[in-house]
């Protein structure tokens, strides 16, 4: 049985698909939309696929089984909704929509139309993410976390990812800050946020955001997250500090250490390369054998419910239990 695909986006995660399912024998992919017609053809022509312009014109084609949307984030609610009506299994790159009310209703729709619905969460399955998991058992229980990253961009980019109506608020759109904590620290009580956007009135794009939250979890841990981008910062930062009773995590870009009463030792992370292929692997995995994937649509529903708490903090300048 070769999985047929649908793949919506010509961009580079779309880039990383098209590639995994070229070396995975168990997937084809049939055609790639995509919005600007000689981007989309020379996309398709290099996977040996159909190009096509719309995407309901790939929901439209009954040969295709399998659905995987990677494009920019305000399409990713009504493109999943369309597909699950059309009976199609589901891939989507997170989030799952900008909508928090749209993501609830998407993963009660794939469960009454028991189609897979899959909230790409490559972070799980990356070297920082294993590398942690695997010492957290050593510092004892976290009591404070503190995680960064700063992106300077100069110019800053006239891109979707810079637009808040197509990137949604920048902890929606970088869930896997929100979401990989939560796998590490399970479930929040309250959070805060405050952030700062630099835009000019004439245009829709900013040119540098700053988001600082705090989230308390349920087990009594502290944590603050900021997410930066843009033009007003000049250094690159990619920092995660996990404090515990009886130890400490620290990660800054790819070199860890971990201290303890025995002393500090180092730590290598793995570089963040192949995940796309491992998640794509993992779908074909669960489409041709049902072997579970490493995370449910759920974990990702609820890092959404937390990361749309973030937004709502930010723009009430209140704090907002998790309820
Ligand atoms: P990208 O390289 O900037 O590509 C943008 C994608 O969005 C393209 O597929 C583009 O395809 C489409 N698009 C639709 N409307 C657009 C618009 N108005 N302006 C620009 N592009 C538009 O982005 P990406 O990194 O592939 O991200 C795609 C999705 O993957 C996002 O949801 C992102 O959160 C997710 N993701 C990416 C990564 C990563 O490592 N890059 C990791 C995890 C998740 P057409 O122009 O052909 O329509
Ligand atoms: C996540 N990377 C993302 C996301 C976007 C990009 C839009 C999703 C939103 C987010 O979590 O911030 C975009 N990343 C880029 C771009 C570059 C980049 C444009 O590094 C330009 C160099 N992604 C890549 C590349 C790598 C990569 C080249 O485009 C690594 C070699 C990795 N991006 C990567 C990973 C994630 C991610 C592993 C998951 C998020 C995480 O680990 O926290």
């Amino acid at each position: 049985m070769v999985i047929q695909v649908g793949l919506i986006g010509t961009g580079y995660a779309a880039q990383k698909r098209a590639e995994s399912l070229a070396s995975d024998p168990r997937g084809q992919l049939v055609a790639v939309a995509g919005r600007v017609p000689q981007r989309v053809e020379t996309f398709a022509q290099s996977h040996g696929a159909d190009a096509v312009n719309d995407w309901s014109a790939i929901l439209a084609n009954q040969a295709i089984d399998l659905i995987i949307i990677a494009t920019s984030n305000a399409l990713h609610g009504p493109i999943v909704e369309a597909a699950l009506n059309a009976n199609k299994q589901v891939v989507v790159e997170y989030p799952l929509s900008l909508n928090l009310h749209q993501a609830e209703a998407l993963v009660q729709l794939a469960k009454t139309k028991q189609r897979l619905l899959h909230v790409e969460h490559i972070e799980r399955l990356g070297g920082l993410h294993r590398t942690t998991q695997a010492h957290l058992p050593h510092i004892g229980r976290p009591r404070y976390v503190n995680y960064r990253t700063i992106n300077p961009k100069h110019p800053a980019p006239q891109k979707w990812s810079y637009d808040l109506s197509q990137a949604g608020f920048p902890f929606i759109s970088a869930l896997s800050r929100v979401h990989r904590l939560i796998n590490l620290l399970g479930p929040v009580s309250q959070v805060f946020c405050q952030s700062r956007f630099e835009i000019d009135s004439e245009e829709s794009y900013y040119s540098s955001c700053l988001c600082s939250a705090q989230l308390i979890f349920q087990n009594g841990t502290i944590a603050e997250i900021t997410y930066g981008k843009g033009d007003q910062f000049w250094t690159y930062s990619r920092r995660m500090e996990i404090q515990g009773t009886q130890g400490s995590l620290i990660f800054d870009r790819d070199q860890g250490t971990l201290t303890t009463e025995k002393g500090t030792i180092a730590l290598e992370v793995p570089p963040r390369k192949g995940l796309f292929a491992q998640d794509t692997q993992q779908v074909l995995d669960f489409l041709t054998t049902g072997q579970p994937l490493y995370i449910k649509p759920e974990e990702s529903l609820y890092a959404l419910k937390v990361a749309d708490a973030l937004r709502r903090s930010s723009e009430s300048g209140q704090p907002v239990r998790i309820v």
